[in-house]
C-alpha cells in the first residue's frame, strides 16, 4: 500500500500533535487499532490521547493563539493556500486511504479531497473578508461599526463517514478567522486525520509557525468530553449523530460556550408527475447508495406522484439489479462495504422493522457472501415500500435503505416530506416551475438544503451546510458560515467635543 507511506503513515502512528510535534510514546501508549472495512485487514495503529498529552495541547492552543489571531488575515489565507497546495499533491494518496479506511469507493474518496482544496480555495478569498458592516449613528460626529473578532480555541469532532472533508470546512475557515482548532477525529478513522496532520505539519514547518494551530486528539468519547467541557473551548463543531449532539449541546450548553451541530437527516426527493423521471431516477439512485447510504446528505425517502409511481420503481429496480459491489478500491465498484459489524446489524433491524410494521423490502437488503465478501460487510442496497409514519421511517438508518412513499397532491407530498424530525437536505424533481417555486417557499421544504432537479447528496462548498429540527441547526463551508467562528463586536466612537447621550436621555452632572 504505496499510499500510506506516501502519507508518511507506519504502523504505529502517534494521534496526539500540537502541528509538528508529536505527543505521547510508541511504549507508553494506549493504541487503537484502525481496520480497513473492504477486508478487515489491519492499517495500521494510532495512540490514544492521555489527559496530560490533552492538557499539553490545550496550552500549546491557546498559546499559539495568542500570536495566530495577530497575524494578519490575509497571511493567515497565505497559510491555507499552501495547505491547499499539499493537498493537490497528496489528493490521490490521501483518496485512496480515504476509501481504503472508510470504506466509500475511491471516486468518492478523490471527491472528499476534492471538498478539502474547494474550502481552502474558499478560505484564502474569505480571509480578505471577513466583513462587518457600518451603520449611522443617532449621534451628531460618532461612528458606529461592528468587526469581527477570532473566538480562540476551536474543537472539532467529525464522524467517519467525511472522515477529513468536514474537519476541513471547519479547521479551514477556522484558520482564516484567526483561531486555533484541536480536532478529535472518529475512532473508525484515525488514521486519515494523521494523514492530514502530516500534510499539515508540511506547511507548518516551511513557514516557521508555532506548535498548537492545528491540533489533533485521539480516543473514544471519554476525550472528546474532555473537550466539551473545557471552558477553554469556546466554541465545540460537532458532526455525527443525533443522540450525540444532543449531549454535546447539553454539555456545551451548561457553560454557555458555542456549539456548530450538523447531526442526522432523513433527506427525501419528491419526483412529480411532471419530472424526468430517467433524470429523478438517476439523482436518487446516487443519493441512496452511494457512500453505502451512510452521507448525512443521502436520500432516505422517495415520495413519487401515484401517476408514475410503477414507472420510478421499475426503472430504479432495473438500476439496482446493476449496481456493482465490491471492493471500494477497484474502478468498478460502485458501493462499497458499511463501516462495520454494527452498521450491518442496524440494517438488518430496520428491514425486519419495516415488515413488522407492514411494510415490503420490494428489492436487497442481504449481506453478500462468498468471494470479496468475507468479512460481512457488504450488503445489497434495500428498496422498501412503506409509510411515512412508521417509526423506523422516522429514524436514520446509516445505510442504503430507500423507502418508497405514494402521494397524490403537491401540498401533501410536501407535508410528509416535512414530517420527520430532522432537516437536512431535500429536493423537488419537477419541470413545472410552480411546483418548483412552491417546494422552495416558506410553506414548502423546512430542511436547510432544498435543491431543484438534483439529488440531496453531493452539495457544492460555496453554500452554507447544515439544516433545522434535530439535525441541529449548524452550518459550516460556505456563505457567511465562517461568523460562527468569530465573536461579533460593535463599536461606537465619538469624534465630536460633547458626550450625548444615546436615546436623548439628559445626565447633566
Ligand atoms: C456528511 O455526510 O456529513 O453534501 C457531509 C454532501 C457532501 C457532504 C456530506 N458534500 O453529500
Amino acid at each position: 500500500m504505496q499510499f500510506l507511506s506516501n502519507l508518511g503513515l507506519q504502523g504505529f502512528n502517534y494521534g496526539t500533535s500540537t502541528g509538528q510535534q508529536t505527543l505521547g510514546s510508541e511504549s507508553g501508549s494506549e493504541k487503537m487499532t484502525s481496520y480497513s472495512p473492504a477486508d478487515g485487514s489491519v492499517i495500521g495503529e494510532v495512540s490514544v490521547t492521555t489527559r496530560d498529552e490533552y492538557e499539553q495541547v490545550i496550552q500549546a492552543a491557546q498559546q499559539s493563539f495568542e500570536t495566530w489571531r495577530m497575524t494578519p488575515a490575509p497571511q493567515r489565507g497565505e497559510i491555507v493556500r499552501q495547505i491547499g497546495d499539499a493537498l493537490r499533491k497528496h489528493k490521490d494518496d490521501l483518496g485512496q486511504l480515504v476509501s481504503w479506511e472508510m470504506g466509500k469507493i475511491y471516486q468518492e474518496g478523490l471527491g472528499e479531497v476534492q471538498e478539502m482544496i474547494d474550502i481552502c480555495d474558499f478560505a484564502v478569498g474569505l480571509s480578505r473578508q471577513l466583513y462587518g458592516l457600518t451603520m449611522h449613528s443617532e449621534r451628531p460626529e460618532h461612528r458606529m461599526y461592528e468587526q469581527w473578532h477570532p473566538l480562540g480555541t476551536v474543537g472539532i469532532i467529525s464522524a467517519f463517514n467525511f472522515p477529513v472533508a468536514v474537519w476541513s470546512w471547519n479547521a479551514m475557515i477556522a484558520a482564516v478567522c484567526g483561531d486555533v482548532c484541536i480536532w478529535k477525529p472518529s475512532e473508525k478513522t484515525p488514521l486519515t486525520a494523521v494523514a492530514c496532520q502530516n500534510i499539515v505539519a508540511e506547511v507548518l514547518k516551511a513557514n516557521n509557525l508555532p506548535e498548537g494551530i492545528f491540533c489533533l486528539i485521539n480516543g473514544d468519547r471519554t476525550v472528546g468530553e474532555w473537550m466539551t467541557e473545557d471552558e477553554r473551548v469556546p466554541l465545540i463543531s460537532a458532526t455525527g449523530s443525533t443522540r450525540m449532539g444532543k449531549e454535546v449541546a447539553q454539555v456545551v450548553g451548561k457553560r454557555l460556550g458555542k456549539t456548530i451541530l450538523e447531526l442526522g437527516g432523513n433527506n427525501a426527493i419528491i419526483i412529480s408527475d411532471q419530472a424526468d423521471i430517467e433524470m429523478a431516477v438517476r439523482a436518487t439512485v446516487f443519493g441512496a447508495v452511494g457512500t453505502a447510504g451512510q452521507r448525512c446528505t443521502s436520500t432516505r425517502r422517495i415520495i413519487i406522484q401515484e401517476k408514475v409511481y410503477d414507472q420510478v420503481k421499475s426503472r430504479l429496480l432495473e438500476i439496482y439489479e446493476m449496481i456493482r459491489i465490491g471492493n471500494p478500491l477497484e474502478p468498478d465498484t460502485l458501493v462499497g462495504p458499511l463501516i462495520d459489524k454494527d452498521a450491518v446489524e442496524a440494517m438488518q433491524r430496520s428491514l425486519a422493522q419495516v415488515k413488522e410494521e407492514g411494510g415490503t423490502v420490494i428489492f436487497g437488503g442481504e449481506v453478500l457472501e462468498g468471494d470479496g465478501y468475507e468479512n460481512g460487510l457488504y450488503v445489497r442496497p434495500a428498496v422498501c415500500e412503506v409509510k411515512n409514519e412508521y417509526e423506523v421511517v422516522q429514524r436514520e438508518t446509516f445505510a442504503p435503505i430507500l423507502y418508497f412513499i405514494k402521494y397524490d397532491t403537491l401540498n401533501e407530498a410536501i407535508a410528509i416530506h416535512n414530517n420527520v424530525k430532522q432537516g437536512l437536505s431535500s429536493a423537488i424533481f419537477t419541470l413545472n416551475m410552480r411546483e418548483a417555486e412552491n417546494f422552495l417557499s416558506h410553506r414548502g421544504s423546512d430542511c436547510g438544503i432544498a435543491n431543484v432537479n438534483i439529488g440531496t447528496s453531493g452539495a457544492e462548498i460555496g453554500g452554507a451546510f447544515g439544516g433545522e429540527k434535530e439535525t441541529g441547526g449548524g452550518r459550516e463551508s460556505g456563505s457567511d458560515a465562517w461568523k460562527a467562528y468569530m465573536r461579533r463586536q460593535t463599536n461606537t466612537i465619538n469624534w465630536s467635543t460633547e458626550l450625548p447621550l444615546a436615546q436623548g436621555i439628559k445626565f447633566d452632572v
